[in-house]
């Protein structure tokens, strides 16, 4: 049985941004089940955890003695196995990695970025002062995905394991009205949450959280 660690307890801002969130919908994609083994903050720092996460986060992947870390290589493994997520064509797979790359390392540190200031550091006065541009530096890669998904329903001619991705990025600002402001980016956004696959990956994360707040050793 596939087995996905994830967060027993996180405040609500989180709540549906976790990013074992795209681990579950790629597994919902793909008609694969699995189970959850839920860690809090204690579970993170154990050898054990580590030898499976080796930064101590969320989240690990284990399936029949196979480990693996890094949401994106997670998710590369499931979408190998499923039509839904990757084409079959060598040359669509090249295109689909290469839009998971942009999501991980184009799109994500930017939006990671201003996400953190605002929700982590907001009273601060350094954050203060790099929150503009932080929030520029966004809004120009997101301006360019955008440039790129007008007159497309997807990154590429169909949906893929690129595109779930890419949505759970974008969904990180779902505190601001960044992507609400791109309508073409938006209206990605709810294109792709609205396949049922997301419906259950997010209501299985969010049935997942305890209501009650772990202490800290
Ligand atoms: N690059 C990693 C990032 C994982 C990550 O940032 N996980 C967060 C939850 S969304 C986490 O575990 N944070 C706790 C920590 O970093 O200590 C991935 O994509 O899997």
């Amino acid at each position: 049985m596939i087995r996905v660690s994830a967060f027993r307890w996180v405040p609500p801002f989180a709540r549906g941004l976790v990013r074992d969130l795209r681990v579950r919908w790629a597994l919902e994609e793909a008609g694969l089940p699995y189970e959850t083994r839920l860690v809090g903050p204690d579970d993170l720092k154990t050898k054990d955890y580590r030898a499976m996460q080796p930064f101590g986060q969320v989240p690990a992947y284990e399936e029949d003695g196979l480990v693996l870390f890094e949401s994106g290589a997670i998710l590369l493994h499931i979408a190998r196995r499923s039509d839904v997520l990757m084409p079959a064509d060598p040359a669509e797979q090249a295109r689909t990695n290469a839009w998971m790359f942009a999501a991980l390392n184009s799109i994500e540190p930017r939006v990671q970025h201003l996400a953190g200031l605002d929700l982590f550091h907001v009273e601060e006065d350094w954050a203060k002062a790099r929150k503009p541009g932080a929030l520029n530096d966004a809004q120009m890669r997101l301006a360019a995905l955008s440039d790129w998904l007008d007159g497309r329903d997807y990154l590429e001619s169909r949906f893929t394991v690129a595109d779930l991705l890419m949505t759970t990025v974008l969904r990180i600002l779902r505190h601001t009205d960044v992507v609400a402001q791109m309508p073409t980016l938006e209206a990605y956004r709810l294109r792709c949450e609205a396949r049922p696959a997301f419906a259950r990956a997010l209501a299985a994360q969010i049935g997942d959280f305890s209501d009650e707040m772990p202490a800290v050793a």
